[in-house]
């Protein structure tokens, strides 16, 4: 837990309650008009072109320099920054009632950040998970042609296989290894190096609050995956979505994407990390991943989708809106989240509380899926 996160969240809440009540709606200014909206697309629906202004953006920020303080965090690019700021609030906006609104937020930023430091004249992306899913290292993402996101791994020997990280376990189920899990050596990404090391779950789950000792620890080394068929073949399913969206609750929800229907299989949004190897599955680095803002962009999306479904707002403002409390997976235990509650993003982006992010569409989050 980040105790000063929860201070500021008391501090904003003592904050509303000395200003005239107003309801939620009326806190986010409706400065998105509709010729205002932009339109965030599925990978395979963009033109050649358009994925290649995507992926050289991303390939720009790698190159930008860091605007953190190296001593700190061991950053070497902007694009580190952003995941350092993930692996930084991994405890406070996972498994809870933030997890949504945090990684909504997040992706916002980074795709805010291609478009003004690198000149990205287009929007973040999103992957259809179930389109995708038949044949996944032959998709348009990840077909490791110079127009998708890379593709499979090198395949490893069968001792270095043997010393590739586990992927994340779910309840009972640990999924069996892909058959790649070395460096990435076509399509854009064929050079990008990463540092930081794969951290786990169990970090996570440490009843003390605070980050790893090792959690910034930084080993230059090749990017790798092992995409899974597997995975994909069994969990990014239509199924598996159709579950999701005929959630009632926001409690049923949250569980949903992480755990299908409580029977300890991973749900939508811990398969599509899985299905990517180590390197997009691990719990605190997982944005060293490219490929995780398309993730979470569909997350997103299909948690829009969702609120859309709701009566009148109540999936926006109302008593779908939240459930859980301000630490990953309560560890240590929190408060509940309201509405009011702050939540932040480092150096990314001031604390604010959870109502500003709740609406796609609105304020500033002016943009619509297609
Ligand atoms: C996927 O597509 C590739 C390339 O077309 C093909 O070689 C491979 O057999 C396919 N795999 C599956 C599981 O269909
Ligand atoms: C940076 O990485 C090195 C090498 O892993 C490690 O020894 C050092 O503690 C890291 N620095 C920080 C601030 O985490
Ligand atoms: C998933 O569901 C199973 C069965 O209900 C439960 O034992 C397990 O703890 C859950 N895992 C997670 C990560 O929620
Ligand atoms: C998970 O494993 C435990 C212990 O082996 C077993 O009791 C339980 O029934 C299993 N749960 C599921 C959903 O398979
Ligand atoms: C937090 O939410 C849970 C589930 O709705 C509820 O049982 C609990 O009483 C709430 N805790 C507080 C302090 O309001
Ligand atoms: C990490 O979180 C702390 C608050 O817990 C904040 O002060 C700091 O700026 C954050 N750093 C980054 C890089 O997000
Ligand atoms: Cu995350």
């Amino acid at each position: 837990m980040k105790p000063s996160l929860i201070a500021l969240g008391l501090v904003a809440t003592a904050l509303a309650h000395s200003v005239p009540s107003h309801t939620p709606i009326d806190h986010v200014p409706a400065v998105c008009r509709p010729s205002h909206v932009r339109v965030r697309k599925e990978w395979g629906d963009l033109s050649l072109h358009e994925r290649k202004a995507y992926t050289d953006a991303v390939l720009c920020l790698q190159d930008k320099p860091s605007q953190l303080d190296h001593a700190l965090y061991n950053t070497t690019s902007r694009y580190e920054d952003f995941v350092v700021t993930h692996m930084n609030f991994t405890r406070v906006m996972h498994n809870n009632a933030v997890f949504l609104a945090w990684h909504r937020r997040f992706a916002w930023l980074f795709e805010r950040e291609l478009q003004q430091e690198c000149g990205y004249p287009g929007t973040l992306p999103y992957w259809d998970w179930v389109k995708n899913a038949r044949n996944i290292t032959a998709s348009p993402l990840f077909d490791g042609s110079p127009y998708s996101l890379s593709g499979q791994g090198l395949p490893l020997s069968p001792e270095a296989k043997e010393h590739e990280l586990p992927c994340w376990e779910v309840g009972n189920f640990t999924c069996p290894k892909a058959p790649g899990g070395g460096c990435v050596t076509d399509g854009p990404f064929k050079n990008y190096r990463i540092g930081y090391l794969s951290i786990g779950v169990s970090a996570a789950q440490n009843p003390e609050p605070g980050l790893p000792q090792d959690v910034f620890d930084y080993v230059p080394r090749c990017f790798s995956r092992d995409i899974s068929q597997y995975i994909a073949t069994n969990f990014l399913t239509q199924a598996n979505l159709d579950h999701l969206l005929a959630a009632s609750t926001i409690a049923e929800f949250q569980d949903r994407i992480d755990n299908v229907s409580g029977v300890g299989f991973p749900g939508l949004h811990v398969a599509g990390h899985m299905a990517l190897g180590p390197t997009g599955a691990d719990f605190f680095s997982s944005p060293q991943e490219p490929a995780f803002y398309l993730h979470h962009s569909t997350i997103d999306k299909v948690w829009t989708e969702w609120q859309r479904r709701g009566r009148g707002e109540e999936r926006i403002y109302g008593d779908n809106a939240l459930f859980g409390t301000l630490t990953t997976l309560n560890i240590p235990p929190s408060d509940n989240a309201t509405l009011e509650s702050e939540i932040g993003w480092g150096s990314l982006e001031q604390p604010a509380p959870i109502k500003k992010f709740m609406a796609v569409g609105r304020g500033d989050l002016c943009y619509r899926y297609e």
